[in-house]
């Protein structure tokens, strides 16, 4: 044989990947398969070739669909790879697939069902798994560890209130992420987030269906565990109703266990953005709350509004001091309008008081906060979005405003999608911390507008995103513990890596263009990830990161 004159089309294909959801695809929603080229291998590739994609059953190799592959398309904003796809979007059977071209690489097996249920309860199920406060002893999963951090907190400067020292109630809420921090910044995004989900999709949820210690007690588990959130928000509560920013220890703890991280911890001072946005929280909680618990209801609205009259009485609080962050994250959010535009919107639609709306008119006048991706540095779009479906006595111009910037958000991150060859809104250069909750985030924006102006497209394109990240992506990877065939095996997170036992439901934050570890080299755009335990820039999961996986999954596990 001549040397290199016979090539097989599985030669040229070497170094190709065909890329499903890992999890899977539910019968009714679009299917796609990616076959991803990356740059440099695409070469050999004669012009005009149409690959073949199969789907063939997994138990009995079965081939039940055919199709050709569209494409060669340059992924040129984003990855840099050529990509053919398949839409096999007709096969609806429920079982276990595999996507193969013929003459080249096959996919990990997959299931076509109610997969989408499956991965919201992955994800919220996973807030349980990162309770502070009390023993963990999970029969699902494994799980465990002792009562930990029962000491919480103590203050850490003196305040009009209590001296430094002062022990304060505190313990309950969320370890924040890999780290055992506790902070009002994500607890009431997330909460927040999590009750939005409950209340545009509370088909997708129910009671007892994330066996909870408090399943079975006729509220929707979801609730349960947005309570667990709400009650260490309420224990973070000054006594004039501003609120303190987080809790957590002056060192940042090695890699243990919870229980072992005894150092003392303390409750770090007030800021008004974290004030504003418990109120939002509260608000919304004591609206959604209101049918299953009266009294907590009540609590809420309360705690809101006692924090709204320090607002009202205190310009923007957003002080932090260097220095108090050696052991803990900033989230330093250097700007409270959002936040309290956010709080105005929630009470005002709990209550409905003129003062709330006179706030909001005058925001409408001075300037809106932007209209972004819910974060923990800006939440704003809450607002916009129950402003215009749950106040219907509002001001029918500002109405028609925040209507506008809505569609003109999700067209926005539409554009974008449509730029990027594996459907993620994020060009190359614009990877930050966290990029796949921006991803999904930017999901829950397309949703808002679907939810305004149903368009499918809008509905297709947030679907994208839960591909993206259960394995649609150039590292062929499952951002999720637990799901799909490749998911993150070591994830920046103390538990697991002192425990050896997988916390599974978890978003890592993703590829990110600005290491600060050696694990990832400075703008890889989308192959900017490392799965090993040191990189806690791209591979750390966070509450507020699945805050959003949550949302989308239960749009799609409402269907
Ligand atoms: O998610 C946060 C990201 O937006 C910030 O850029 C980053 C740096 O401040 O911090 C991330 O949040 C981390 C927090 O500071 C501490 N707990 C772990 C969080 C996830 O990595």
């Amino acid at each position: 044989m001549l040397a290199g004159s016979v090539q097989t089309r599985h030669d040229l294909l070497q170094g190709a990947q065909i890329l499903v959801n890992q999890v899977g695809y539910h019968p009714a929603t679009p299917k796609q398969a990616v076959l991803a080229l990356a740059p440099g291998t695409a070469a050999g590739i004669r012009p005009g070739w149409t690959p073949t994609l199969q789907i063939v059953r997994a138990d009995d190799g079965q081939v039940v669909w055919e199709g050709t592959m569209a494409g060669p398309s340059e992924d040129r904003l984003v990855s840099g790879d050529t990509l053919y796809r398949a839409d096999f979007t007709s096969l609806t059977a429920p079982g276990r697939y595999v996507a193969q071209v013929v003459g080249g690489p096959r996919s990990p097996e997959f299931a076509i069902g109610p997969v989408y249920r499956d991965v919201l309860y992955a994800a919220a199920r996973s807030y349980y798994l990162q309770r502070c406060g009390v023993a963990i002893d999970d029969p699902i999963t494994g799980v465990s560890h002792a009562l930990d951090h029962h000491e919480d907190g103590y203050v850490l400067v003196d305040d009009p209130f209590y001296r430094a020292g002062t022990r304060l109630e505190a313990t309950g809420g969320w370890h924040d992420a890999g780290d055992y921090g506790k902070y009002v910044t994500t607890t009431a995004v997330t909460a927040a987030q999590l009750l939005k989900a409950y209340e545009l999709y509370p088909q997708a949820f129910a009671d007892g269906q994330l066996h909870l210690p408090e399943s079975g007690n006729g509220v929707p588990d979801i609730l349960d565990e947005v309570r667990w959130g709400l009650e260490w928000l309420f224990r973070m509560q000054r006594p004039d109703g501003a609120v303190y920013h987080k809790l957590a220890g002056l060192r940042w703890p090695g890699m243990i266990r919870p229980e072992q991280d005894v150092q003392r911890r303390y409750v770090y001072r007030i800021t008004t953005q974290d004030t504003a946005k418990a109120a939002a929280a509260w608000a919304m909680a004591a609206r959604i709350f209101a049918p299953f618990d009266a009294a907590f209801a009540r609590k809420a609205l309360a705690a809101a509004e006692q924090a709204w009259r320090f607002l009202a009485a205190s310009g923007p609080i957003l002080d932090y001091p260097a220095e108090d962050n050696s052991g803990s994250g900033p989230y330093d959010d250097r700007d409270d309008a959002d936040d309290r535009f956010w709080a105005a919107v929630e009470l005002w639609v709990v209550t409905g008081r003129a003062e709330y709306h006179d706030y909001i008119a005058r925001m409408a006048r001075t300037g809106l906060p932007a209209y972004a991706p819910v974060s923990w540095v800006n939440p704003a779009a809450l607002g916009y979005f129950d402003y215009v479906t749950l106040g219907q006595k509002g001001d029918p111009a500002i109405r028609a405003r925040l209507v506008q910037r809505i569609l003109e958000g999700a067209r926005s991150v539409f554009q974008t999608y449509e730029q990027s060859g594996y459907g993620v809104p994020i060009l190359a250069g614009s990877f930050h911390w966290g990029s796949n909750k921006e991803a999904l985030a930017k999901g829950m924006l397309l949703l808002f507008a679907h939810h305004l102006e149903p368009r499918p497209e809008y509905e297709r394109a947030a679907l994208a995103q839960l591909d993206y990240v259960l394995g649609v992506n150039p590292l062929a990877k499952s951002y999720v513990t637990g799901l799909g065939s490749n998911p993150p095996r070591n994830p920046h997170h103390r538990l697991v890596k002192a425990s050896g036992v997988m916390v599974p439901g978890l978003l890592v934050g993703g590829p990110n263009d600005h290491p600060q570890t050696k694990a990832i080299r400075p703008h890889m755009g989308p192959r900017g990830y490392a799965d090993v335990t040191d990189s806690y820039e791209t591979n750390e999961p966070a509450i507020d990161y699945n805050a959003p996986l949550v949302f989308v999954a239960a749009h799609f596990a409402s269907l």
